[in-house]
């Protein structure tokens, strides 16, 4: 037992929780700690999220409408009505933070959400703050704002940072994946890591809400750092005829100091592209640079450029031009079986490929056809042969890619689907 009667209150008394924004981070949040035995009101403030949530229809691809309708029937309740926030005694802030125009962080719906939480909430309330942000925002953008009506920290008000580590269409679940936390104060990290401890199976407590924030950009600059490495060597070992990917596995194979990331057509979804350019524009801010972030973007950004210059060389191989050729697309969505096609290279490549001429078709099983149609682009649909060049941008499973060889005089495989499924195809391009 701790000596601080908060701590207790949280670790072992029954609380009730609160999920602000009920996107692919906020419902799976709900759902896990609804699982976990716990009231937890599930808050948005679009109406037809609440309504069609009610209707059991999951927004997210890790949440199914069965595992959603189930914690409905139980603890979950999601409501638009921000007065139903009094109740709870644990609020987690899981709502978008975006990039404005210039790159600069969009703290507006982390500083909305904070003043419907500020105008009805209770003492004693824990607040942990899951959207991804520069390193200062809640101590600097949060708190004031949640004390400004009177409550007072480590009295009657708790504040900790902990990073959302959804990973969209991953088999592991989110209670699963250990939970970086760290409080404004010494005792808002007891208190949090207390609350998370009762749905998440793994809290690691940072020193501060800073660092909480930090390794959230830490962890996903180091990704897209390395992806951008290997779009770099991808580009390299063409030049050179040397086979990139057959390299990979090769490195893949030493059991220590190595990490495999894969060449590809760019760097999509909300994350990666994003992550580091916090941490670029905070060093901006306390005018340092940060070399790596601003090169991996150029190259990662370079990508759908290089993947259709690759795409018009492999057509005129076959004499024929960019202009009227009729190409094949195999995925738009950012990443192998999501529904979500956010900052995806591949409509960057088909963009290209388009404005040069070319008649794109696309075969998306996540993606619907007036999303691509909405896109520039003609669904396939069934017919899917007679093709000049079918282009593999992202490998969803599912396809029939040994079919899709013979659907066109030449195939560009970007992810190397054939090498990995180990398909037999011969005069595949790989990126
Ligand atoms: N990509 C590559 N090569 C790689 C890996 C990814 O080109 O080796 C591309 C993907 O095609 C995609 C983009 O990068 O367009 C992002 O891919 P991702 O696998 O990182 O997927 P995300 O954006 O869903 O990343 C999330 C992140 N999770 C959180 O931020 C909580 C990331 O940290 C996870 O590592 C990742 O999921 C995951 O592992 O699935």
């Amino acid at each position: 037992m701790s000596h601080n009667p908060a701590v207790n209150r949280f670790t072992t008394e029954p609380i009730i929780c609160a999920v602000m924004g009920l996107g692919y981070v906020g419902l799976p949040l709900c759902v896990t700690i609804a699982e976990a035995g716990l009231d937890v009101i599930g808050f948005d403030i679009d109406e037809t999220v609440i309504r069609s949530l009610r209707s059991g229809r999951s927004n997210t691809v890790d949440i199914t409408d069965a595992r959603l309708t189930s914690a409905l029937e139980s603890r979950l309740t999601v409501s638009s009505n921000g007065d139903d926030l009094s109740r709870a005694d644990a609020v987690f802030i899981c709502v978008p933070s975006p990039l404005g125009s210039h790159r600069e962080p969009d703290l507006s719906f982390i500083r909305s959400a904070a003043q419907i939480l500020t105008s009805v909430a209770k003492p004693g309330l824990l607040v942990s703050l899951e959207s991804t942000t520069y390193p200062g925002t809640t101590s600097d953008v949060l708190v004031p704002v949640l004390t400004s009506d009177g409550l007072t920290l480590d009295t009657d008000l708790f504040v900790a940072f902990s990073p959302e580590r959804v990973s969209p269409a991953s088999e592991v679940q989110l209670k699963e994946i250990p939970k970086v936390v760290g409080g404004v104060t010494e005792t808002s990290s007891i208190v949090a890591a207390a609350v998370y401890r009762r749905f998440i199976d793994s809290v690691h407590v940072v020193s501060s809400a800073e660092n909480a924030e930090f390794t959230k950009l830490l962890e996903n600059t180091f990704r897209a750092v390395n992806i951008a490495l290997m779009n770099e060597l991808a580009q390299f070992a063409d030049r050179i005829g040397v086979d990139v990917w057959e390299a990979i596995d090769a490195a893949a194979t030493k059991p220590f100091g190595f990490t495999a990331f894969y060449p590809g057509p760019g760097v999509g979804g909300h994350c990666i592209p994003l992550d580091p350019q916090y941490l670029a524009w905070r060093a901006r801010e306390v005018g340092s640079s940060l070399t790596f972030i601003d090169a991996a973007e150029r190259v990662n950004g370079s990508m759908p450029e290089y993947v259709a210059r690759r795409a018009v060389d492999i057509l005129n191989e076959q004499s024929k031009s960019l202009r009227g050729a009729k190409i094949l697309a195999v995925g738009i969505a950012y990443k192998p079986d999501v529904a979500d096609d956010r900052e995806s290279a591949s409509i960057e490549v088909l963009r290209i490929l388009h404005r040069g001429g070319a008649e794109v078709h696309v075969v998306d099983p996540h993606i619907s056809d007036e999303r691509i149609r909405m896109h520039g682009f003609t669904p396939a649909g069934e017919h899917t042969d007679g093709y000049d060049l079918a282009i593999i941008l992202t490998d969803h499973s599912g396809i029939e890619y040994g079919k899709l060889a013979n659907s066109a005089k030449a195939v560009f495989d970007t992810r190397n689907v054939y090498g990995r499924l180990g398909l037999d195809v011969s005069g595949i391009n790989v990126l």
